[in-house]
């Protein structure tokens, strides 16, 4: 955000063998203490990697009480099965662009604050050649893949700094993380 001296967005990206972490987390609002929740968050899903899905939110949930909280995309990717697992907790925006693109569900709530019921995991098919997206909200709603830059071979990095150039919002955070599966 500018003026801010400090993003209350984070994320993390790890890849380990067949198995692929991605997580983007907002911490509510933004400053200080929106950055010290979402970089708790990347902290302990990077210390418990081993846990599955619903196991790191609840973990999440639980250490993250006593901060503003955060909302959350997290996906596992199992490689060699071509699936990608997501839980989303919060608006968190989420695109699979593959021969079609589709966005991806998340339940509302707050982690650290209020869970939803039922946590529900989704998985989507996620081929070689595939993008994924994630979106905090510190992008404006009208966004649009850049579509002639995709087919020129822009690359991941190209794709994201198009989108905060042209969509970004002033009065909040921003974090476009964008991944193109290779071969
Ligand atoms: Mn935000």
């Amino acid at each position: 955000m500018q003026g801010e001296n400090c993003c209350g967005d984070a994320y993390l990206v790890q890849q380990d063998s067949d198995i692929g972490i991605v997580a983007l987390i907002d911490g509510l609002g933004h400053g200080i203490e929106a950055a010290y929740a979402a970089n708790r968050a990347v902290e302990l899903l990077t210390q418990n990697k081993n846990l599955s899905g619903i196991s790191s939110i609840k973990l999440l949930h639980e250490q993250l009480r006593s901060t503003r909280g955060i909302v959350l995309g997290l996906i596992i990717i199992n490689f060699s099965a071509n699936q990608l697992n997501y839980w989303g907790i919060g608006n968190i925006q989420v695109q699979i662009r593959s021969e079609i693109t589709c966005s991806l569900v998340s339940a509302s709530g707050v982690v650290g604050f209020r869970l939803p019921k039922h946590l529900i995991n989704r998985q989507y098919p996620f081929y070689p050649g595939d993008y994924l997206l994630m979106l905090t909200d510190g992008i404006q709603i009208n966004w649009e893949w850049p579509d002639a830059l995709i087919s020129n071979s822009g690359t991941p990095s190209q794709i994201a700094a198009f989108l905060g150039d042209n969509y970004a919002k002033s009065e909040d955070d921003t974090t476009i993380l964008v991944i193109k599966r290779q071969d």
